[in-house]
């Protein structure tokens, strides 16, 4: 059987690229090579080395930091940063961007990751994630300013996930439609698994933390409570699966259809997601696969983030599924 690695579809797919250097390609490799060492590690967490539990630390959004999230940090910036393909790199971790020096070879890429997506699961074996986007270097001359680290979200180049779940698997989309592969362990190698990802048009899950329903607001409780009742339409009540790892929510919402939302809240009025490496990212990667991402009522290509650490409310999923939401949080009085 012939089988594509994530290395030789890079390859393919610059070569579509007029005027390609190979920099984004050699950037996409050493992303691969962080999720590697990331899934070996998360794969024997429990044995050798002490790897679960807290460092003691809290980070930038008053979160205690897990050993694990603290490595994956730390792999993904010592690889990028001197992978010569960057000149910034921004962190669910590191409250300002780290900026790259001439002497570790400056390139023309913006790196953005939540290294660890799903810091609670870590300990009890459930699915977490990395979650990157890439932009270009917008401004001229030397520095990195906010034209570079607050483009709206339609000028990404790249987004994708790594989901360490069952297997480990590299999502990603240059745009040009959206591509999974899967990890073979005995070989090291990611491998090409899902051709061209479609995201069906309705699906017929929710998934959402409802533990925080009483701090809903009247709308998005009334959205909840229409898809769970059942109805002479057969999709409905939908099933509910939510694991708490947004990239693992994700993942089965663009293979199955449905709906996730972290929407806004009494606690959180801006939700809890945020916008630059995780709502963008999944934005892009569903709009590729052919399925939305709003807020609830915009669009999330066509903002613009105001802080590289913004929250944004976050609905991703099926056509359907994302207009009946918009429909409910923007015009409750003309609901189905
Ligand atoms: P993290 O990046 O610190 O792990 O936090 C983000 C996570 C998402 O993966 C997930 O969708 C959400 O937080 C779950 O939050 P909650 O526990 O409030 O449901
Ligand atoms: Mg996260």
């Amino acid at each position: 059987m012939e089988r594509t690695t994530l290395v030789q579809h890079i390859r393919q797919e610059e070569r579509t690229v007029p005027g390609a250097t190979g920099e984004f390609a050699n950037l996409m490799n050493e992303i691969m090579v962080a999720a590697k060492i990331i899934s070996n590690e998360v794969n024997r967490a429990g044995i050798g080395e002490d790897i679960l539990g807290l460092t003691g630390e809290t980070n930038v959004h008053g979160e205690k930091v897990q050993k694990l999230d603290e490595f994956a940090n730390n792999t993904f910036t010592t690889i990028i940063r001197r992978s010569g393909s960057v000149c910034a790199i921004t962190s669910e971790e590191f409250e300002d961007p780290v900026l790259i020096s001439p002497n570790e070879g400056i390139g023309k890429y913006i790196f953005m990751m939540d290294p660890l997506d799903g810091s609670s699961n870590i300990d009890v074996n459930v699915s977490i994630g990395t979650i990157f986007s890439i932009y270009r270097k917008k401004s001229k001359g030397q520095g990195v300013t906010n034209e570079d680290l607050l483009q709206r979200a339609d000028q990404q180049v790249a987004a994708g996930y790594i989901i360490y779940g069952s297997s480990t698997m590299f999502v990603y989309t240059a745009g040009r439609g959206v591509f999974g592969f899967t990890l073979d362990p005995s070989l090291g190698e990611f491998f090409l698994s899902h051709r061209d990802i479609k995201i069906p048009h309705r699906g017929n899950v929710y998934s959402v933390n409802e533990g925080n329903t009483s701090d809903w607001d009247e709308n998005q409780k009334r959205l909840v409570e229409y898809l769970k009742t059942p109805d002479t339409d057969p999709e409905r009540p939908y099933r509910l699966r939510y694991i708490g790892t947004l990239v693992a929510d994700a993942h089965r919402t663009l293979l199955k259809g449905g709906i996730f939302m972290y929407p806004r809240d009494r606690h959180s009025p801006m939700g809890k997601l945020r916008f630059s490496y995780e709502a963008a990212p999944m934005a892009l990667i569903f709009e590729s696969a052919g399925g939305r991402a709003s807020t609830g009522d915009k669009r999330i290509l066509d903002m613009t983030p105001t802080d590289i650490h913004q929250c944004v409310p976050l609905f991703l999923g099926s056509q359907m599924d994302i207009e009946i939401a918009e429909k409910f949080l923007s015009h409750a009085e003309s609901c189905p």
